[in-house]
């Protein structure tokens, strides 16, 4: 017979008390910035979820909300650079590069 609560019960009193106290948040989903593309173009992150934007051209470029669009945004990122930015609340969100403008991406925060 299947007992699924003593099982789990075991588990956690195996489970040192600081690594339940300190939960592990989830990885940045990483967008590439590569030759003049963002790569992925469109992604999902659950709220509360971060984004790493990667620089690997040799230009500078941004990841801007576009008109209507509210986040922080990367500022200017040189080769190599990168920023990390956290989504709280629920939406999509459209940006764009600063310097070269047909540049476009979206993240979509569930
Ligand atoms: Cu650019």
């Amino acid at each position: 017979m299947f007992r699924p609560l003593p099982t789990l019960a075991l588990i956690l009193a195996a489970v040192p008390a600081a690594v339940l106290a300190a939960p592990v948040p989830p990885p940045a989903t990483v967008i590439a910035i590569e030759s003049f593309q963002f790569t992925p173009e469109a992604v999902v992150i659950p709220k509360g979820g971060r984004v790493t934007f990667l620089n690997k051209d040799a230009t500078p470029h941004t990841a801007t909300p576009e008109e209507g669009f509210k986040f922080a945004g990367t500022g200017r990122l040189l080769a190599d650079e990168s920023k990390t930015l956290t989504f709280a609340d629920k939406g999509v969100y459209n940006y764009f590069c600063e310097f070269h403008t047909t540049m476009k991406g979206q993240i979509t925060v569930r």
